[in-house]
């Protein structure tokens, strides 16, 4: 999920200082991605490589590497190295789970991720069972051992196989997301990259002349039947065209060439704005200098070139993509963050949900006499909307509180109570007192964090870690997306064997598959909800109101308004309407109001009733089909697709955090650093 840098030069003459500079300076562009550990591998000088990894910042990195007592000005004429900054998905940040990752003690083959395997297991197991020692909690060391299974297997059958043919073979038995860039003292100055679902580029560099923008993909003469595949019966026929005007044979055998592989442009810019997007499941490998890309077979829709680009964008504007903040980035990434948070969790085939960290404590929280959910903030939020599916699918009382709040009363807390911690960072300073305080009652403590190795992940007895990826935009956006859907998941497991309610549950799981493309069809609403921010930048106070399921969508809708717009504003439990806040309504006071499709619509028409008789004059975001029937009440409806009431909350807050970031853009505020506000708060 962070970032990977390499850096191959053939036939131009570098030293390693200049080498080990280009790769730290490669990770440090990649910092702004977020990450908690980082690391390098590259040629020592007797043929071997050498790995270098330190847990915390690149600083720490480029530290340890030249404080080492390598020979900084041996030339090299040919060369490549890689290089790594993590964010933990299966392991505490670590120097042993830091990346590269070998195949063995002397660093035969030796690889780089991005993303997560999630049948990580089952290879790790078979290749225990072949005499692999394992040395890292992560699901990519499985990757590497398993391509030097395949090279070993393919040597002692008398056949020298090449270094992409390796990887492609153990390519075809991983399941997940993922970039991958290999290296290997078998296959020197040689690189092979691979990806599936997480991005990978390369850029490249040279004074040649290019024939063509193009690269041709390979593909096989001859593809065996699907399943017994046999990579060993493929030979992609042609080497590919040298795609450089080089002008002698001699030099089109050695091009003078620098390739640059990274999982964004923004590391690669500075070199050269000449690049190549991999698409999933091809598979580039330079050898010689010459740059191939294959694929086992033709998908429709797949192009049969990869286009050689040219970037003409700054280094700050790729930072962010096509977006011109991290908030903005983050908010368009929900329909893959969910993805990421279900993945390896959900199977929507048997309709199972598995969360590996809790599995084992299941029957305990079964048994509890109440859950407790602690949160400060949007992860509080996140507990309140799935209060009531909780209650529902438990059968237990489930109390959600504000972690301050919670120690200011100490409330008594019981040993068979179960006690939830919410939070993206895993730091947050209000919850890990309370933690630190439930645990001290005998309660069963469970985390439910975005950060791998976080205080709160490791504090608790057990915990579920949400995969949202690194959130670098104060105000949160897709971690509170994830916690929703990671806190569904944990009611769904709770729910397992109650056999009422196994209708109910396929309802939810089947929905869940629908997520990501219901989030990008929200997301198509950008434009008009630009339009109505416009109206509300200039006032002073803003009301979001709603029932039920979208009470808490009303509470984070209002504080996204809050921390990025510095608006007043309240989310208003509908309900409450007129013990009170009608009073605050007239014509010219701005409301949101959410008014969805479940069994709460018709009280929702009745509050609409009673703000519409005060001049009050709503924008209403209803689910698809039903503009019309709320049309009296106003001309500015917002219609999000239906899904399930229980799930409903995670289409209908996308509206709002695009409306605060907007109201706080055309306001001319920073979103990514709201004023007085810090991303992880470690003060209580
Ligand atoms: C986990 C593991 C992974 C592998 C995978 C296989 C990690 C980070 N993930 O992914 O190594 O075994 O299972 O299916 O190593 N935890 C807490 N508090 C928290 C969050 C998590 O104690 O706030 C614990 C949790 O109980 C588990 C571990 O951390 O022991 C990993 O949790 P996870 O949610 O990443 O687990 P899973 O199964 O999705
Ligand atoms: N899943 C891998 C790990 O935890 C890769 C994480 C990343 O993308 O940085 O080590
Ligand atoms: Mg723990």
């Amino acid at each position: 999920m962070c970032g990977i840098f390499g850096y191959l030069q053939n036939n131009t003459v570098k030293d390693r200082q200049f080498i080990l500079e280009t790769l730290i300076n490669g990770l440090s562009r990649l910092e702004y991605r977020g990450y908690d550990s980082a690391g390098v591998a590259f040629d020592d000088d007797q043929g071997k490589i050498t790995i270098v990894k330190a847990k915390g910042k690149v600083k720490a990195l480029e530290e340890m590497i030249f404080q080492s007592e390598l020979d900084f000005d041996k030339d090299f004429e040919n060369h490549f190295a890689i290089s790594h900054t993590r964010w933990a998905t299966h392991g505490e940040p670590s120097p042993r789970n830091s990346h590269p990752h070998r195949s063995d003690p002397t660093s035969q083959f030796v690889v780089v991720h991005n993303g997560i395997i999630t049948n990580y297991k089952d290879l790790k197991m078979f290749l225990e069972s072949k005499g692999f020692v394992f040395e890292s909690e992560t699901d990519t060391e499985v990757i590497v051992k398993l391509v030097k299974y395949v090279y070993d297997q393919e040597i002692a059958g008398g056949h020298k196989p090449t270094f992409s043919d390796v990887v492609e073979a153990t390519m075809r038995q991983l399941e997940g997301a993922f970039a991958l860039l290999f290296k290997s003292i078998h296959f020197p100055n040689q690189a092979v990259a691979c990806r599936r679902g997480s991005p990978l580029l390369i850029g490249i560099k040279t004074r040649h002349k290019f024939n063509t923008d193009q690269i041709p993909v390979l593909y096989p003469n001859e593809v065996s039947s699907d399943k017994e595949y046999d990579y060993r019966k493929i030979s992609f026929s042609a080497r590919a065209q040298s795609f450089m005007n080089v002008g002698s044979a001699e030099a089109s055998q050695n091009p003078r060439v620098e390739y640059f592989f990274a999982s964004d442009a923004s590391a690669i810019v500075e070199h050269t704005n000449r690049v190549i997007y991999l698409e999933d499941d091809d598979i580039a490998s330079v050898q010689d200098g010459q740059l191939t890309i294959h694929r086992v077979k033709k998908i429709d829709g797949v192009s049969d070139n990869r286009a050689i680009k040219t970037l003409e964008m700054e280094i700050q504007q790729i930072m962010k993509g096509s977006f011109s903040t991290f908030m903005q980035k983050e908010i368009f990434e929900q329909p893959e963050s969910v993805v990421n948070t279900m993945r390896g969790r959900v199977n929507f085939d048997n309709c199972e949900v598995t969360l590996g960290g809790i599995k084992a404590h299941i029957p305990t929280i079964r048994r509890a006499r109440r859950l407790v959910f602690l949160a400060c903030g949007t992860s509080y939020h996140s507990a309140v909307a799935v209060r009531a599916l909780m209650e529902e699918m438990s059968e237990i009382p489930v109390q959600v509180e504000l972690a301050s709040d919670f120690i200011d009363r100490a409330t008594p807390v019981f040993r068979d109570d179960v006690c939830f911690f919410i939070s993206q960072s895993g730091e947050t300073a209000d919850t890990l007192i309370t933690l630190a305080y439930c645990k001290e009652r005998g309660a069963l403590c469970v985390g439910v964090t975005n950060t791998v190795g976080s205080a709160i992940s490791r504090q608790t007895h057990c915990g579920v870690h949400i995969n949202a990826g690194p959130e670098i935009g104060v105000a949160s956006t897709k971690a509170y997306t994830s916690q929703y859907l990671s806190l569904v998941m944990i009611a769904l497991m709770l729910s397992e064997d109650r056999v009422s309610m196994q209708e109910r549950r396929r309802t939810i799981i089947r929905d869940l598959k629908t997520l990501p493309e219901k989030i990008k069809k929200v997301l198509e609403l950008d434009s008009k909800i630009l339009e109505l921010s416009k109206e509300l930048a200039p006032k002073s106070s803003l009301l979001v109101m709603g029932r039920g399921y979208q009470h808490a969508t009303c509470l984070e809708g209002a504080l996204k308004i809050k921390e990025l717009t510095y608006l007043h504003s309240e989310g208003i439990l509908a309900g409450e309407l007129k013990h009170g806040p009608l009073a605050l309504v007239d014509y010219s006071l701005p409301i949101i109001f959410i008014a969805t499709r479940d069994q709460h619509f018709v009280k929702c028409q009745n509050a609409l009733e009673q703000v519409t008789a005060r001049q009050g004059r709503p924008i209403i975001i209803v689910t698809e089909g039903d503009a019309a029937a709320v049309s009296k009440y106003s001309s500015s409806v917002l219609e999000v697709p239906t899904i399930t009431d229980a799930l409903q909350g995670i289409l209908t807050v996308i509206p709002l955090q695009l409306l605060s970031y907007h109201i706080a853009t055309e306001k001319g505020l920073n979103v990514d650093m709201p004023r007085n506000l810090a991303k992880s708060v470690t003060v209580a």
